[in-house]
Formats: C-alpha cells, structure tokens, sequence
C-alpha cells in the first residue's frame, strides 16, 4: 500500500483569459481528477487541488488537450506572466496583453521531457542538441515573477514583481514601458537577510524592445543569482547586494543598449473594478468577487454551478484578475441581459452589495493544502471580514474600501505586505498584525503587533478604525491615515521590518 499523496496542478495562464468551452472542461477536470473545485490565484491561473498520483497523468493529458500547459507555473524559471488588463478594454488593453502572452512563450521553458513524463511522447533528447538555449542545464537560481501594469492601475501590484512593466503611453498609444526590478514579497521569520521589497523603477524601455530587455534582465539573474542559498536565491537580493548602478551597467552590456531615463507615471489603486464596464466596441465585462478565488459550490451559493451555466451560454472569455477575481468579459449588448438574470439567479457578487470591505480582501489558500501554512488564511478571511464588517459599520463607513491580506505564513502568496492591513501566520490562530500599506500598492507595512490571536488583533484594531473615522481627511485611505498620524512609520527598509 503507498502512501495517500495528493497534488496540487498550477496552469500557466499568461494575461489570465481562458474561453467559457475551455473553462467548461477546467470545471469538468476539476470533477473527475481533482477535489471539485476550481482555485484562482494571486497570478492570475487556476489551480486544481487534491489530484491523486493515480489522476495525476489523466488530468494532465486532458489539459494538454485543451492546448494548455502547466509548464513555467513552478519551478525555478518565469512564472505566469501577470497582467490585469482585459485586451477587450480598448486597443492599447489589447496590445499589452500580446507583449504579456510574448514575453511569457520567450520565458518558457522548451524541454521535451514534459512531453515524454506527461504526455506519452517517445524520449527525443538526443546528446549534443541545446533543448534550453535561454534557461541551459540549470535554469534560474529560483523563481522569477514578471508583472506589466496600465496606469492609474496597479491591479497586479506591478512593483511585487522581480520585474514591473508600467505601461507609458500618449494619447492612447502605447510607447514602451517603465521598468521597474527586484521587487518580491517572501521572508523568512527569523532571518534577516530575508525581507520583502518593492522593485525600483530602473528606466524606461520602448515598446519593441521590451521582450528582448526582459530576457535581457532574466538572463542577469541566471548569470549572477545566488545558486548557493535559495533563501538569498530572489533577483532582489542579486540587485541590493551590487546596486542599481551594476544593475545598469549588466543590462546595457546584456541587452546591447543602456535604458532610456524613467517616465512620469501615477498608480492610484491596486484592487479591482467590480461591476460591469463598457468597452471601446460597446461589448460589456463584468468583474465578480470572488471569495479567495474559491469557484465551489457550497450550501450557501452554488458558484461553480453558475459559471458553468453562465459559460455554456457565453461567447466571449473569462479572465481571472490578479486578486484572485473573476471577469466575465466581451458579452454583446444583446446577452448582457441573460448574464444579468443568472448573475441574480445564483446571487453572484458584484460588488455593490456593502459593507465593501471583502471586495479588496485576498487569502492565501494555506490549510488544508498548503504544506508551509503555518496558520488558516483563506478558510479564515470569511471570519476575520465579518468581525471587521461590524467594526466599520458601526463607525458608520460601510462603503469604506481598505485592503486587507491574510497570508498562512510569511512567504507572502497574498501579496501581505501590501496590505492597509495584513494578517501573516505564526501558528494556528495566531498572525503577526502588520498596518500602514497604501492603497496603490507602493508603499510596504509595517510590524504591528507580533504574534497575536483574533481577540488582541481585534482589539488593536478598533480604536484605530474609529480613530480614521473621526479623524481622517476627504478621501483620505486607511493606511495613509495611519502613517500621516503617526502610528506607523512611513518608509520602512529591511532593518525596519521587524518592528513597528
Ligand atoms: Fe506562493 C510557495 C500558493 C502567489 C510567494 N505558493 C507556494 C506553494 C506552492 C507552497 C509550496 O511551495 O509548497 C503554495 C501552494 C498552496 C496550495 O495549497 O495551493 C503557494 N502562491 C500560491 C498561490 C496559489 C496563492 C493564492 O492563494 O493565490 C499563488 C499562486 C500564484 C500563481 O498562480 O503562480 C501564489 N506566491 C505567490 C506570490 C504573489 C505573487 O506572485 O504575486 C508570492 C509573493 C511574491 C514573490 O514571489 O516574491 C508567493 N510562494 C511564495 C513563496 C516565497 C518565495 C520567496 O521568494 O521567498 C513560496 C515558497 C518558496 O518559493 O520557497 C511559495
Ligand atoms: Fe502557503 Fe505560505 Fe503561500 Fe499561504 S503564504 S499559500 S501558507 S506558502
């Protein structure tokens, strides 16, 4: 008898857009060869859990049949490709979704042997031939995370990236990008050496360079990644351990040109747009939250069921946003009333119901499937989001946006440490409480309060919400409140991410 182990499968999903057939097999996958659920990610793909050894094979055969893959989703190469944009939006949408879907297939990986373990392919690796001319026999050090924003949005949290793309262009013309490199979320408790960062912005790239110069800058992090320590392996630490200046001075050398001086840009939040917009050709979109990207049915609502009805009727594509969303996009004018009715046949949320807390909420997955959790985070967000629901709305703010991210541990899948406020596991029922991220995605949070449970962390945070209550200025975001009054400090480094 072998032991019961189960997997998790990670699709790559660059950009995020799958159509409602396609979809429609990804639920059916989930059925027969995974726990019935679908799981959107923080980047943007699906994710199927509790898939069997003995189902492993079928399922991945059935996704390769749908011409999809699960290469570059881990490992230590590109991982998906993000980009929130929705290519339906307008020509500009559309032209930065291609460069996502570019960079992504010039970043993958091309050995056979996914072919031969997966797909029953006969060996073809022959001695002497290059099957990896970018990635060669070693691939990166560790993972390697590319992101591309449209100002003012930041939905994918550009600068958590180890590369950020931030699109500049004029007059509704794209002109190439922003660059932006080392950003990355993951700490180790314990070791200093470890810390999340924001990426800073190095330069600005034209549009038809901007493929070469990502491969350009992944190909610095292969040369120069630290292969000896996969705690110090992240290209954040490659840069901030030989400067912004080397950094500069490697990718003129490996990309044949020096880049241009930075763009003016703004990015004024982070989250997503809920509800339905109209696009440049009078098609609609419509985003849905989606608790912890968690498509299931459950007693309450019947989530995986509507979809799949709102998919065999739909004729445009679904895309998952990069906060575990999803968006129901390019519907004609003449389906956008049947999308209506199921939409309020199976209760779905489109973000008007209040309070508006959950709308910029995201959990890590962590328990029961996550083998780092060392704390519940996306079967714990509903509790924490009623608690705190009741706090706001009793200070009379239930339309109050604030983001807030619960992480299982402190490798920072819910992009934590950019959160208003932030939950990141120590133990179960137990979180370090980190406050005073902005709401733009462009400044960290700091430590709070250590090791606490629910009670001192709710505790801790009513006051300060009837503080901002009474206090904050017009508009004024939680987390800027709470640095402009002084009860986080505002800029933080590595040395300042232990105390508050
Ligand atoms: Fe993550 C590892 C889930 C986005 C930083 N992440 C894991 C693993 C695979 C656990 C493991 O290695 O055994 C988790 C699987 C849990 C499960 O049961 O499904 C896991 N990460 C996730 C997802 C599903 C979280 C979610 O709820 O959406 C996200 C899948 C992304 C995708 O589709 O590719 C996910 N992970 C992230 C992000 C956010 C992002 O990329 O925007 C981060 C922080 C950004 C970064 O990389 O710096 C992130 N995951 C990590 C780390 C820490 C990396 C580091 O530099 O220290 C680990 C652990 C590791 O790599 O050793 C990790
Ligand atoms: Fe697992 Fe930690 Fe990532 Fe959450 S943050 S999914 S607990 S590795």
């Amino acid at each position: 008898l072998e032991p019961w182990h189960y997997f998790m499968v990670r699709l790559r999903l660059p950009g995020g857009g799958v159509t409602p057939s396609r979809y429609l097999e990804l639920d059916q996958i989930a059925g027969n060869y995974a726990n019935g659920t679908l799981r959107m990610t923080t980047r943007q793909t699906f994710q199927f859990h509790e898939v069997s050894k003995k189902n492993l094979p079928l399922l991945m055969k059935r996704v390769a049949a749908l011409e999809l893959d699960t290469r570059g989703a881990c490992g230590d190469v590109n991982r998906n490709v993000i980009s929130g944009v929705n290519p339906y939006q307008s020509p500009l949408h559309a032209t930065v979704h291609q460069l996502a879907c570019a960079i992504s297939n010039r970043l993958c990986w091309r050995s056979a042997a996914y072919a031969e373990i997966w797909l029953d392919k006969e060996c073809v690796y022959q001695v002497g031939i290059d099957e990896e001319p970018f990635y060669g026999h070693r691939y990166l050090p560790r993972k390697f995370k590319i992101a591309i924003a449209i100002p003012p949005q930041n939905d994918c949290d550009v600068l958590a990236n180890d590369i950020g793309l931030i699109a500049i262009f004029e007059e509704g013309k794209l002109q190439g990008f922003n660059v932006a490199v080392g950003g990355g979320m993951g700490m180790t408790y314990g070791d200093t050496g470890t810390y999340p960062q924001l990426a800073t912005v190095a330069g600005f790239v034209p549009e038809e360079q901007i493929v070469d110069a990502c491969e350009a800058i992944a190909a610095i992090q292969r040369d120069f990644g630290d292969r000896s320590n996969r705690a110090h392996a992240r290209f954040k630490y490659t840069i901030d351990d030989r400067g912004m200046d080397w950094f500069g001075k490697q990718f003129a050398h490996y990309h044949g040109q020096s880049m241009m001086a930075a763009k003016p840009f703004v990015l004024n939040s982070n989250g997503d747009r809920f509800g339905w917009v109209e696009g440049h050709d009078g098609h609609f979109h419509l985003t849905l939250y989606i608790h912890s990207g968690r498509i299931a049915d459950t007693e309450n609502r019947q989530l995986r069921t509507a979809l799949r009805q709102i998919a065999m009727l739909h004729q445009g594509e679904f895309r998952l946003t990069c906060n575990q969303n999803l968006m129901i996009a390019n519907i004609s004018p003449q389906h956008r009333p049947v999308i209506e009715q199921l939409v309020a046949k199976y209760r779905l949320d489109d973000g008007s119901g209040k309070p508006a807390l959950r709308l910029n909420a995201i959990a890590c997955v962590a328990l029961p499937t996550c083998g780092l959790a060392m704390a519940e985070a996306e079967r714990y967000l509903p509790r924490f989001l009623q608690k705190m629901e009741e706090i706001i709305t009793a200070v009379g703010l239930p339309e109050q946006l604030i983001n807030i991210r619960i992480s299982g541990c402190p490798n920072g899948c819910a992009r934590p440490y950019l959160g208003e406020i932030a939950l990141i596991g120590k133990a179960i029922g137990k979180y370090n409480l980190y406050l005073g991220a902005d709401f733009s995605g462009q400044r960290l949070n700091r430590l709070y309060l250590e090791n606490v449970d629910e009670a001192t962390i709710l505790a801790g945070l009513k006051p300060l919400i009837e503080k901002f209550a009474s206090e904050r200025g017009q508009n004024e975001k939680f987390g800027d409140f709470l640095v402009r009054s002084g009860i986080v400090e505002a800029e933080r480094n590595s040395a300042m991410m232990h105390s508050a």
